[in-house]
């Protein structure tokens, strides 16, 4: 089963600044701790990030026939992006949106989240965990919510 993790704007900075907020691991070095996770679990996984919408746009529809779920933490995209929406909803993989911190307990604008009603489910809170959450439940939603 081959597994999509994307990461939207800004999260190539984790590890250098706010790691109050997100804790102090890179993004490399949670990268790495999903791999272990998915060899486990015999995944394939391919883990990109961008900081421009419209590649995030295009790797969404590229997903279709290639891999059996996407994962994403859309960073800031989440909350704005109109554009991510449509494309988890048109290519019809199994997505699963995933974000370090607990967006609920923050500010306001970071309550709503435009991709969340076309994914299967939100996991948020938990650091690097949220990651390895996504991986379990792409194997989750292939098994039981097809
Ligand atoms: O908690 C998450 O994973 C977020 O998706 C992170 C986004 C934020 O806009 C979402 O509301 C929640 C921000 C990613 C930027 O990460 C930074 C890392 C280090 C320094 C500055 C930003």
């Amino acid at each position: 089963m081959k597994v999509l993790i994307l990461n939207g704007p800004n999260l190539n900075l984790l590890g250098t600044r706010e790691p109050e907020v997100y804790g102090r691991l890179t993004l490399a070095d949670i990268e790495a701790q999903v791999r272990a996770r998915a060899e486990e679990l015999k995944l394939e996984v391919d883990f990109r990030q961008s900081n421009i919408e419209g590649e995030l746009v295009t790797w969404i529809q590229e997903a279709k026939g290639k891999y059996q779920a996407i994962i994403i933490n859309a960073a800031a995209y989440t909350h704005t992006s109109v554009a991510l929406r449509d494309a988890i909803s048109a290519v019809g993989v199994p997505t699963i949106e995933i974000h370090l911190s607990n967006i609920h307990a923050r500010e306001e604008f970071r309550h709503t989240s435009l991709i969340a009603p076309v994914c299967k489910g939100q996991i948020c809170g938990f650091g690097a965990k949220s990651y390895i959450l996504g991986l379990e439940a792409s194997v989750y939603v292939n098994l039981s919510l097809k």
